[in-house]
């Protein structure tokens, strides 16, 4: 193994696969399969449940050889045992990165700073199901005595996606007794119209945050805690319809949430990486708590897939490496995730956040600046519905978008035969985008001449297909932790730090700068570039003559 020290571009299968991606060029997906009958069966994994066909990639045993000689080169053997393992891998932050024991089974160890964690994971997720079992079944009651009927949940980022997301993919499971809202943005739209047909009386905010200082959920808090007083006139109603998931208690006390009403989560825990720790108690309380547990060993099973395969048979390792081939050896900028399953309508922003936050660094852990690119963007829609829209550019444009498609074997709603047709469009998309239409083919369908170009389909555009069988809390946990390992796989043959977060933080300073210039009764004193000075300017005016 070279040392992973050995800058990326120097690195013996990082040459190889450049000469390799040039002398692999434009080789058709046409001719890959018509000179390997069985290429269909056999690059294709099915592993703790999924299965991935990745035959439809523009690459040869070769390419594959070469990616994971990458891993090896990169020491992605030694970063994943030292993620398991709880070291600090997080630099910048100086932070172990565990979300994986966040689904260790009860009994296994995991030792943080000398510290076996699993027991404090399995009593938070015990009290989480105590919390849970109360509100399903009525026990938990409002101020007034009234029943809790709708859970809000209050957070940001990784405090907001994972639950909003795991909440629409589990709609099938959830109590529908119960109504969940879910309150992000600092835009005041946002909670008036969460709240505008609801009863305090009979409403529960979740207040998610793990450094519960974030301004957006914390203004969101204060709303909905003044909203919530005002009809129940209150403050001691404030225990009953308030519950907190932190890590900084002194905060959560001071704002008005009782200790016994927190729950906790760690440090070692990063936002985008947190839906199955505390921050997932609304999803606990919608599919209950052995829903949870189903989520969580979905989780699990992948992660020890991941820890264990090979390489070579290893489904997030192939994926990220995959990413990696199109990423930096064939040009490609953006990555398609399209669901075929309404369930998942928010995967593709949930993914967003995970990849985008993660891999979206220009310097190495050493902080120097890289000379290739990193975190792709990745962006989707639920099929069908993309393919009437976008889907026309990822056919026919000139950019090369690799998509992963995914689909199941059966649907939870099945209904006449929208399943089959919802699936012949994910094995049809997969074709067309690989095989495409020659010049001769639409031709010998009497096409004009002049209507020829416009209607060849290039193909040689590339697509994982991933079945599942339905979508369960199981199998979301299992996607999930996928796409996690994926870009972990991505980010170690960066060299990047895929844990923190620094690009946030510029525009948070300069917002706090910028309020009080808004908000002042005299013309502040702007020292601004000029564009920022007028746009401030002209929004003061604007305030000034809606209140005049
Ligand atoms: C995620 C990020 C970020 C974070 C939010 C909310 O990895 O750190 O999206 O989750 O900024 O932070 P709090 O949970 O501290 O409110």
């Amino acid at each position: 193994m070279t040392s992973p020290i050995v800058p990326l571009a120097l690195r013996p299968s990082w040459k190889a696969l450049e000469a390799h991606s040039k002398k692999l060029g434009d080789v058709p997906l046409r001719k890959l399969f018509a000179d390997d009958p069985t290429r269909g069966e056999r690059l294709a994994i099915d592993a703790v449940g999924l299965s991935l066909d990745y035959s439809k990639n523009r690459v040869t045993d070769e390419t594959l050889d070469l990616l994971v000689k990458l891993a090896n080169e990169s020491d992605l053997r030694g970063r994943i045992d030292a993620m398991f393992r709880g070291d600090k891998i997080n630099v910048t932050e100086n932070r172990a990165v565990l979300h994986t024991a966040l689904r260790a089974p009860r009994g296994t160890s995991v030792v943080v700073d000398g510290e076996n964690v699993v027991p404090e994971v399995h009593a938070v997720l015990d009290r989480m199901a105590t919390f849970a079992d109360a509100i399903r079944s009525g026990t938990w009651k409002g101020f007034t005595g009234k029943r809790i009927r709708n859970v809000i949940n209050i957070g940001i980022g990784g405090s907001d996606l994972g639950p909003v997301m795991a909440y629409e993919a589990l709609k099938f499971y959830s109590d529908r007794s119960l109504n969940f809202r879910f309150v992000s943005n600092v835009d005041g739209t946002d909670f008036a119209e969460a709240t505008h047909d609801l009863d305090p009386a009979e409403t529960l905010f979740i207040v998610c945050s793990k450094t519960f200082t974030t301004l957006e959920t914390m203004t969101n808090a204060r709303t909905a805690r003044n909203w919530l007083t005002a009809d129940l006139k209150y403050e001691e109603s404030i225990a009953k319809h308030f519950v907190a998931v932190s890590t900084n208690e002194k905060e959560v006390t001071k704002f008005g949430v009782d200790r016994a009403n927190m729950f906790g989560f760690w440090d070692w825990v990063g936002g985008r990486y947190s839906m199955d720790s505390a921050i997932g108690l609304s999803t606990m309380i919608a599919i209950g708590p052995s829903g949870f547990r189903e989520l969580l060993a979905g989780f699990h099973a992948i992660d020890e897939h991941f820890r264990t395969a090979p390489f070579e048979r290893n489904l997030p390792v192939l994926m990220g490496l995959l990413t990696v081939w199109y990423v930096n050896f064939l040009g490609a900028e953006t990555i398609a995730v399209l669901p075929y399953d309404q369930y998942l309508k928010r995967f593709p922003a949930y993914l967003q956040q995970l990849t985008m936050e993660s891999n979206g660094k220009h310097v190495t852990l050493a902080g120097e600046r890289v000379n290739y690119q990193t975190g792709p963007i990745y962006w989707g829609e639920p099929g069908t519905n993309g393919q009437h829209s976008f889907y026309q550019l990822i056919h026919q444009g000139t950019r090369l978008i690799p998509c992963d498609l995914i689909g199941f074997r059966r649907s939870l709603n099945p209904l006449g035969n929208h399943h089959d047709l919802l699936m012949s469009n994910v094995f049809a998309q997969a074709e067309a985008l690989a095989f495409g239409k020659t010049a001769d083919e639409v031709k010998a369908e009497g096409t004009a001449e002049s209507l020829v170009p416009h209607r060849v389909f290039e193909g040689n555009r590339p697509t994982n297909v991933l079945l599942a069988d339905r979508l369960t809390p199981e199998v979301l946990g299992k996607l999930v932790a996928l796409y996690e390992h994926s870009v972990f796989t991505q980010g170690t043959i960066w060299g990047i730090d895929s844990f923190d977060q620094w690009g946030v933080e510029l525009g948070k300073v300069l917002a706090g700068r910028i309020v009080p210039e808004l908000e002042s009764k005299g013309e502040p004193d702007l020292k601004h570039d000029s564009s920022t000075n007028a746009l401030i300017r002209r929004y003061r005016a604007a305030k000034g003559e809606r209140s005049s």
